[in-house]
């Protein structure tokens, strides 16, 4: 593998991003284009692994988790390892940026300030946690103390989505290997640029190769293949819902454990006595960063009718000044979509919307001026009601579905009619409402009077559709790890003495 550049490392694109199995790179097999979103030029290429690849990858994990020199390394030095990548990535942060915004068209801005430091704070947060973090022991039973360890589990599949690389595969590299555990890592075949980076970086680190080892191409080859491995001991996955169901019986075949974070169709709830500007402010946040790609974005925005007219017509105000341009240009607020596929999908969800009688309030199709690229007007749809598939299905754009409601019971039903439960937001400046608004919303998280905040700590995933299982501090540990007991007496035991032939006790 390449050695270390650091900072003087100009800023390029690899034209192939190989497969990195224990440190050497593996460049034979199916190349796969990638193409930047914003001018639809080819940037560079993946070779896609195949079975043989993939088994290769695990195989590797395996013999390095099993070797030792990284599962048995004491935690000072995992921590030591976890904060030197942190600060390798820093390091590199601009050129991490600019790789995820070509890649993926998101904002350079938001890759700057959102994107790449969140990546540097999940090795910090886990170099962190795993010095904090203790074990139980039960000493309730007389002469007996029973103590829980923990010990790695053993290779950990992780499985990547494209809408926001970086910081969600690396939260899974991150966590797996904190706890002493190697990985298989396979990023999305649109977005395999940062993935590949930061695999360099890990080893410039001085993670030991093998402990992460870097797998490209298509989810239905590469992906499937790692899903049905039967060597892996568990495996992370952010995506797709259809995706998430293929994953889950595929390693459940294997008796895997998984964990799924999947998509979302957030209810975000305005209600009358909200406090209307950081209201709005939240919820076009919340629909249009990251370009509208993003599984906790308030895409159901739900109005109280007193508040509804005014609101409307001040967010849509401000939709239709968004600054659409060019990812690469600071100024910009919205880039364009990841991919063709995605961007057709989504325009087909300005067609759904029209026929299902929605009042198109702005935005609803490709933007004009941009020949190439797949850049969409920022959209703003008020609808009948919340049965249509506008509201029912994530669309993963900036694609805004409003509706009014009448009462706060109202704001419930609606915001719980969905077959997804990963977010909801609840804008109000009535405690009640707010403490209400925890215990009925059906959903992983609740947000009340902010957009997004991801406490690292705290268990992040989704009820219902949106997910199985929760990533963050404690729940990765539980995740990422085999919990062990070991009882011991703590006074000489008196045993009964089978086969003496005598009555003693
Ligand atoms: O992602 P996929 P898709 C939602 C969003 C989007 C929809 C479809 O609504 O429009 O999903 O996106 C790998 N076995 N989200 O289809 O397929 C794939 O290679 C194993 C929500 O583009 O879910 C990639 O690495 N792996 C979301 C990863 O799964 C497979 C983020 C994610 O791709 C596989 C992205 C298989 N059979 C999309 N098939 C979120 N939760 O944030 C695919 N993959």
């Amino acid at each position: 593998m390449k050695q270390a550049t650091g900072q003087e490392k100009s800023m390029v694109i690899p034209k192939i991003c190989p497969n990195i199995i224990e440190g050497k790179e593996y460049n034979s097999g199916e190349k796969i284009p990638v193409i930047d979103p914003a001018n639809e030029e080819l940037i560079s290429e993946i070779i896609q692994a195949d079975a043989q690849t993939v088994d290769l990858a695990v195989e590797a994990a395996r013999r390095v988790f099993e070797g030792g020199v990284w599962s048995g390394a004491s935690v000072e030095e995992r921590q030591a390892t976890l904060y030197k990548i942190a600060d390798l990535l820093e390091q590199n942060a601009e050129e991490l940026a600019w790789l995820e915004s070509r890649n993926i068209g998101i904002p350079i801005s938001q890759s700057r300030t959102r994107h790449v430091p969140r990546a540097v704070y999940n090795f910090r947060f886990f170099a962190e946690y795993i010095s904090q973090s203790g074990n139980d022991s039960y000493s309730q039973l007389s002469d007996y103390l029973t103590i829980i360890t923990r010990e790695p589990v053993g290779v950990a599949a992780l499985i990547g989505p494209w809408n926001a690389p970086i910081a969600l595969t690396t939260m899974k590299i991150a966590a797996a290997i904190a706890f002493g555990n190697s990985c298989v890592v396979k990023p999305s075949e649109v977005s395999p640029l940062t993935a590949l980076r930061v695999t360099e970086l890990l080893h410039d680190a001085g993670l030991p190769d093998g402990v992460v080892n870097l797998i490209n191409g298509r989810g239905a080859v590469t992906g499937a293949a790692l899903a049905a491995h039967p060597d892996i001991d568990v495996l992370s996955f952010t995506g797709g819902t259809a995706t998430g169901r293929a994953i889950m019986s595929a390693a459940g075949a294997n008796l895997t454990p998984v964990t799924l974070e999947l998509g979302g169709k957030s209810a975000n709830i305005i209600f009358d006595d909200a406090d209307f500007d950081p209201a709005l402010d939240g919820a076009l946040l919340s629909i249009f960063s990251n370009n509208g790609q993003q599984c906790l974005a308030g895409s159901r925005i739900l109005l109280q009718k007193n508040i509804a007219e005014r609101f409307l017509s001040a967010f849509v105000e401000r939709a239709k000044n968004l600054r659409i341009g060019e990812p690469m240009d600071e100024r910009t607020e919205i880039g364009p979509l990841a991919t063709k596929e995605h961007f057709e999908r989504v325009m087909n969800f300005a067609d759904i919307a029209v026929r299902e009688g929605c009042k198109m309030l702005c935005g609803g199709g490709a933007v004009k001026g941009f020949d190439k690229g797949y850049y969409f007007h920022p959209t703003a749809v008020l609808a009948p009601d919340n049965k249509s598939r506008i509201c029912q299905e994530e669309i993963f754009g900036p694609f805004a579905a409003f509706q009014i409601f009448d009462t706060v019971e109202d704001a419930w039903q609606i915001a719980n009619e969905t077959r997804f439960g990963l977010f909801n937001y609840v804008w109000t400046e009535n405690l009640q409402t707010a403490m209400t608004a925890h215990k009925r919303l059906k959903s992983g998280t609740v947000c009340v009077n902010t957009p997004i905040v991801r406490e690292l700590r705290a268990p992040f995933g989704g009820f219902k559709e949106s997910g199985v299982g929760r990533e963050g501090g404690q729940s990765c540990e539980n995740f990422y790890t085999e919990e062990k007991v070991t009882i011991i007496p703590t006074v000489k035991t008196k045993l009964h003495r089978m086969g003496c032939g005598t009555e003693d006790q």
